[in-house]
């Protein structure tokens, strides 16, 4: 409660009002920079690898799985439809014949409206007529720009012979867009992976034995070398362990965790995933478990020398997490992934953090794969992260104490880039991340 004299010893620039408090969180988290730190976005000298417009759009498996609870159409004819018939189904069926309540669905329509395109049309033309006029590059500037995205990580695969392809020839140029080393291919199916790196003439095999650790170890120097890497990630499953006795837990012990301080890499660990639940579904058939958050506590304890990047994709693990990351400094909780990039979980994930953590998360990441999906993963982000933080700058000002314009950006500033930035062991303060890529 504000007495009249201490009103008459307030700054000026401390926000006493509710109301105008909230308006003003809105307005810094709306305008604030954000580095996008986990999204599957490449920039046009990727290739086919960077999916833009409404065609692309639509076939999101997020929609995919979507469309199948509300058609017959069986899942074998849908794969042999082209991209362009399968668009215009899911249009159909998700656009025209139903309401797009869904988040997925919602996000279309944001995008769309962003553009100025209608989301009540019957077909698809004005749309592709419209995303066809565009050009890539400059596509690309003006989504970053109304996304106020500064910088965006990508998903990088080095077992992906047409990805490790454009790495030979020159890679990326583009200084907004930084890598990350992905190692599930590496490291979920390693006897498959051991069959492609022997294929490029490394001396490696399934058991791990001989020069396999070492040559693992170099192939890893050498891409890291060509890509530099932000960080080293991996998803994982449910039922991850650590420690375990199988494959992936000797090449995390003796490859990826010594490469990782070597390199004064940080660690990202995306976990939950259950791969594959409905195969027929493809990329849209993956599922959520719920997880043992005690096997991060045991991987944060036993090398406190590396930062852990952590996201779960179960809604029951959140507490678990934030509660870990109380305990270890080498932990950053980051994002709400996949299906907890919902308004109302993300919501309460994201009050959860700042009311156990303060403002040391990192409270999105968009996941986008298809550049346009930037315009409505942030838009749709920073309305829920403006809500938690309003309610917590609200809930310290009846505690008796206002928070100023100059606070609320610093908080949000902190949460949008600083954290990641520390973490990643990139100092500087400008908009891009100099000298990184
Ligand atoms: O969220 C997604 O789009 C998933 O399909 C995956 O890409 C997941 O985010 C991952 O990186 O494995
Ligand atoms: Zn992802």
């Amino acid at each position: 409660m504000i007495t009249e004299t201490e009103a008459q010893r307030t700054p000026a620039d401390l926000i006493t009002d509710a109301k105008e408090l909230r308006q003003q969180v809105q307005s810094v988290v709306r305008d604030t920079p954000v580095i996008d730190i986990h999204t599957h976005v490449f920039p046009p000298v990727f290739g086919d690898m960077c999916l833009s417009g409404i065609d692309d759009l639509l076939n999101y498996h997020y929609l995919i799985a979507e469309v199948f609870r509300s058609t017959d159409v069986s899942y074998a004819c849908f794969w042999k439809m082209s991209k362009f018939e399968r668009a215009d189904l899911i249009w159909r069926i998700l656009f025209v014949e139903n309401t797009p309540i869904s988040e997925a669905a919602r996000g279309v329509v944001s995008v769309l409206d962003e553009f100025g395109l209608d989301s009540r049309a019957q077909n698809l033309k004005e749309a592709r007529d419209f995303f066809n006029s565009r050009n890539l590059l400059d596509q690309v500037d003006w989504v970053l720009e109304t996304a106020r995205v500064s910088d965006v990580v990508m998903t990088n695969d080095p077992l992906d012979e047409i990805e490790a392809e454009i790495w030979r020839n020159g890679g990326n140029p583009d200084r907004r867009f930084h890598t990350s080393l992905r190692l599930d291919s590496l490291l979920n199916d390693w006897p498959d992976a051991a069959r492609i790196l022997a294929s490029q003439g490394l001396h490696v095999n399934t058991g791990l034995s001989g020069s396999t650790i070492a040559e693992l170890r170099r192939f890893l120097d050498n891409w890291i070398k060509r890509m530099r890497p932000l960080y080293l990630a991996i998803s994982l499953p449910a039922d991850f362990k650590f420690p375990d006795e199988n494959a992936r837990d000797r090449l995390i012990h003796e490859v990826v965790l010594p490469t990782a301080k070597q390199h004064d890499l940080a660690l990202t660990l995306m976990v939950g995933v259950r791969r594959g639940v409905n195969p027929t579904l493809r990329a849209a058939g993956d599922g959520v478990g719920k997880a043992d958050v005690t096997a991060l506590e045991r991987l944060c304890a036993e090398n406190p020398e590396v930062r852990f990047l952590a996201t779960f994709l179960a809604r029951e693990n959140q507490h678990e997490l934030c509660v870990a990351a109380r305990k270890f400094n080498n932990l950053m909780p980051f994002g709400c992934w996949w299906f907890l990039n919902n308004p109302s979980i993300a919501a309460e994930i994201t009050r959860e953090r700042l009311e156990l953590l303060g403002p040391t998360f990192i409270p999105q990441h968009s996941d986008a794969s298809v550049l346009e999906q930037l315009i409505y993963k942030w838009r749709h982000a920073r309305e829920f992260i403006a809500d938690a933080l309003s309610e917590s700058y609200e809930k310290l000002l009846k505690s008796g104490r206002a928070a100023t314009r100059e606070e609320i950006e610093r908080d949000v500033t902190r949460m949008f880039s600083g954290n990641f930035r520390e973490w990643v062991g990139v100092k500087s303060s400008v908009a891009r991340i100099e000298g990184v890529s």
